[in-house]
């Protein structure tokens, strides 16, 4: 039985975990740093307990405090969310060193998974798709070029210990790969301290295709359809959808049995996620495994009906998947936009300060996930998304020109947020007929376009403020609520 949950997180993910253990009748306990006094999450849970200074480092990454403050509540369990210590396997077996049940993975997977190599390593003998490149760490830099020659350029360098596009090197030819690979080993030894790197071939246009699973711990395990989060910026994603745009069913039910078997071939419990690669030609390769709830989680749920957080819980309770595949359906379309405080007009940089306003949209199949309100400040210390704006629609069109809809109700000041560059993804041909893979923001996106529309809002604005004073002093005398009203139709653009 679990009565009492520590949700070791901040911001929306904490929230979104406490909703659910509420719907449960299980109790939340919040922990909070300096700069999180007044958040959001603090206030939402049922008690709330300071774990350190602002600085990740004092306090959201302290294991050894949050375990320590769980114990002293009475929790009888802890959600990581994602990020900060949920992908530790220290922390996940000092967790239940201490008696706690850490609703995750096993520290063995995450520790498996954590290493691309050590995943390699473990699916290897389950007949599973998978880049042509080396499963073992090459350090003897001639045996590696007869590797990377054999395999054909370009090819890609990677980090073992890396992983999210951290320590990847591509070598377009020949000549350049000696050097590129003396960078790749010195990078991987600085940012990880393992300078173990592999090769791969490059998988040119590929679209990012992630498979959802589920797996109890009774042996029992369950693929969730896939993810499509091709649209990312520098390994950033910002938009992702469920269904993808364009998998079949029946590659659907391949990737599904295959991300299953990757699942089992760790050992894993929980809800994870199986990253793919799918190139031009619709091949699919195993990427690697995200052992955590991820940000984009929302859009399987409103597909599949389901509460993942809920179904997390009582695995970690020790309950039975109730879920069969084969009596799942796909339920319309859903995409998820995240609302970063970023300027998309300044390369995305993050844009610190204060909501001054802040209101959210609502209305069918809406969903807004997050942990701000008007006046808060954006604090320097964390993750600059404000929020995930997720649309449930009946098929993809619907969930587009809904997204639109959501977009333009969305109404933040104080700082620039990704909320306009959405928006132009939502009406880009591209991305509306499906033809775009991993490129799509390098390939379709400038700038200019944004600055362009905002200049055209302004003297939009402007216009209409001479048609009012004209419509003013040409109805003085007759009364201004019986003035007809000028239709500002010109404003809305069509999707
Ligand atoms: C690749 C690849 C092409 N070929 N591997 C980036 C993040 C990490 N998860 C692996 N990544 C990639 N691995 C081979 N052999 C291209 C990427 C990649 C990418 C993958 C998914 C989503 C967005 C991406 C953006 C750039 C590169």
């Amino acid at each position: 039985m679990i009565r009492k949950i520590l949700v070791a997180n901040r911001g929306e993910i904490a929230i979104r975990v406490m909703r659910s253990a509420r719907e449960m009748g299980i109790e939340s306990v919040a922990v909070y740093s300096e700069a999180d006094r007044k958040a959001p999450h603090t206030r939402y849970a049922d008690e709330a307990v300071l774990i350190g200074p602002a600085a990740s480092k004092d306090s959201y990454l302290r294991g050894d405090v949050i375990i320590e403050k769980a114990l002293a509540c009475g929790a009888d369990a802890i959600h990581p969310g994602y990020g900060f210590l949920s992908e530790n396997a220290d922390f996940a077996r000092e967790v239940a060193k201490a008696g706690l049940i850490f609703i995750g993975p096993p520290p063995e997977a995450i520790r498996i998974m954590g290493n691309k190599l050590a995943a390699k390593a473990a699916v290897k003998d389950y007949d599973i798709p998978m880049v042509p490149g080396t499963d073992e760490p090459i350090s003897d830099k001639k045996k590696a070029l007869e590797i990377a020659s054999k395999i054909g350029f370009p090819i890609l360098i990677k980090a073992a210990a890396g992983g999210g596009g951290k320590g990847m090197r591509i070598v377009d030819r020949e000549p350049e790969f000696l050097s590129q690979m003396d960078r790749a080993v010195g990078e991987a030894q600085s940012a990880f301290g393992d300078g173990s790197v592999f090769i791969e071939k490059y998988v040119e246009k590929p679209r990012h295709v992630e498979i959802q699973v589920l797996c109890d711990q009774h042996g029992n395990c369950v693929d969730l359809f896939e993810r499509e989060c091709s649209v990312q910026r520098r390994h950033q994603k910002v938009i992702e959808e469920a269904p993808s745009a364009v998998i079949t069913d029946e590659m659907r039910r391949r990737m599904g049995r295959d991300a299953v078997k990757v699942a089992r071939a760790c050992n894993y419990v929980n809800a994870g996620t199986v990253e793919f690669l799918l190139d031009a030609n619709m091949n699919y390769y195993f990427l690697e495994m995200n052992t955590r709830l991820q940000v984009e989680h929302p859009v399987t749920e409103c597909i599949t009906g389901l509460d993942l957080v809920k179904e997390q819980i009582k695995i970690a309770a020790g309950k039975k998947l109730d879920i069969r595949r084969d009596k799942m359906e796909i339920n319309g379309h859903a995409i998820e936009l995240r609302v970063y405080a970023e300027d998309p007009t300044n390369n995305f940089l993050p844009d610190i300060g204060t909501l001054h306003t802040y209101e959210t949209p609502s209305g069918p199949g809406v969903r807004v996930d997050d942990g701000y309100e008007a006046g808060m400040e954006i604090p320097i210390y964390y993750d600059p998304m404000i929020a995930k704006l997720i649309v449930h629609g009946k098929d993809r069109k619907d969930a587009i020109e809904r997204m639109i809809r959501a977009i333009d109700e969305y109404k933040i000041s104080g700082v620039a947020t990704t909320l306009p560059f959405g928006r132009f993804v939502m009406q880009h041909p591209a991305f509306e007929s499906g033809d775009f893979d991993t490129h799509f923001v390098q390939n379709h996106f400038r700038p200019e376009v944004l600055t362009a529309e905002r200049e055209e809002e302004a003297s939009i604005a402007a216009l209409l403020a001479v048609n009012e004073l004209e419509r003013k002093k040409a109805v003085s005398g007759r009364g201004l609520d019986k003035a007809p009203l000028r239709g500002n139709w010109y404003l809305r653009r069509k999707s």
